[in-house]
């Protein structure tokens, strides 16, 4: 299942480092694309949306399903 968060306070190659280490904690096979540029943060898992989405936000960031 593939999933994008628009995620507008990732503003840097650091927290798009952040918010993948959140991710591969949820899901240690997860397949990120992440586009720092665009906000944009695909995820590719069998794990539901919202455990990428409160795992983003205990980290600091503010997804919004894309
Ligand atoms: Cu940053």
């Amino acid at each position: 299942m593939s999933t994008v968060f628009t995620v507008n306070d990732m503003t840097c190659n650091h927290c798009a480092s952040v918010i993948t280490k959140a991710v591969k904690d949820v899901d240690a096979n997860a397949r990120i694309d992440i586009a720092v540029a665009e906000k944009r943060v695909a995820i590719d898992s069998a794990l539901p949306a919202q455990e990428f989405a409160e795992a983003i936000a205990e980290a600091g960031y503010t997804p919004v399903a894309a």
